[in-house]
């Protein structure tokens, strides 16, 4: 058994070291770990944990079978897929994440690697905060934050639309090797805010 003090409010990533650590990195051997200060983060009405990945595969991009791993390829930081959650249909078709519209949404968003950062971004949205290391320290309305491999940055936001929002890696191209995930807002639409109402708005 291992106790820690976890002494510096934040949120970061755990991962195993175990040798070589790239390799074990590589196979997705991370995660997120939320130290929340004294008292707690205040309240929101959700909270959603997304980890970005980059995978090295024998096969080209769509090979179907099981596809061993290249180190040739990690060495030389070509991916063939990015995925958030594990799978490139993770978020975008098996488990979109669900939100109303008004309501407070942080997004704990993380890179396991092991190579790529994210150039983090909602599509349609503005963050209302976004922090990296202490809670108390944040960057107000930001659209595309970078957060580098090895780390989680916190998103807090707010949709004031209904809709299907893409979350994306903005280093745009990669959309297309898998990082994309859906955020769907029900709600009703709102003229004030945004007028006509967008084709295909979920209500
Ligand atoms: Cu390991």
């Amino acid at each position: 058994m291992l106790t820690f003090k976890a002494l510096n409010p934040g949120i970061y990533v755990y991962h195993c070291a175990f040798t070589p650590p790239w390799h074990h990195i590589a196979q997705g051997m991370y995660g997120a770990i939320l130290v929340e200060p004294k008292g707690g983060l205040p309240k929101v009405d959700r909270e959603f944990y997304v980890m970005q990945s980059d995978w090295y595969t024998i096969g080209a991009n769509g090979d179907k079978g099981h596809q061993m791993f290249s180190e040739a390829k990690a060495a030389a930081e070509q991916p063939e897929y990015f995925t958030f959650n594990g799978r490139t249909d993770a978020l975008a078709k098996l488990y979109p994440l669900k939100a109303n519209v008004g309501e407070k949404i942080r997004l704990f968003f993380g890179v396991g690697g092991p190579n790529i950062g994210s150039n983090f971004h909602i599509i349609g949205e503005i963050f209302d905060k976004v922090w990296s290391g202490s809670p108390d320290t944040f960057v107000s309305n930001e659209e595309t934050w970078y957060v580098p491999p090895g780390s989680v940055s916190a998103f807090e936001l707010t949709l004031q639309e209904p809709g299907q929002y893409l979350l994306v890696d903005h280093a745009i191209y990669r959309v297309s090797k898998g990082a994309a995930g859906a955020l769907i807002v029900s709600g009703a639409w709102n003229n004030d805010v945004y007028s006509p109402e967008a084709a295909g708005a979920s209500h």
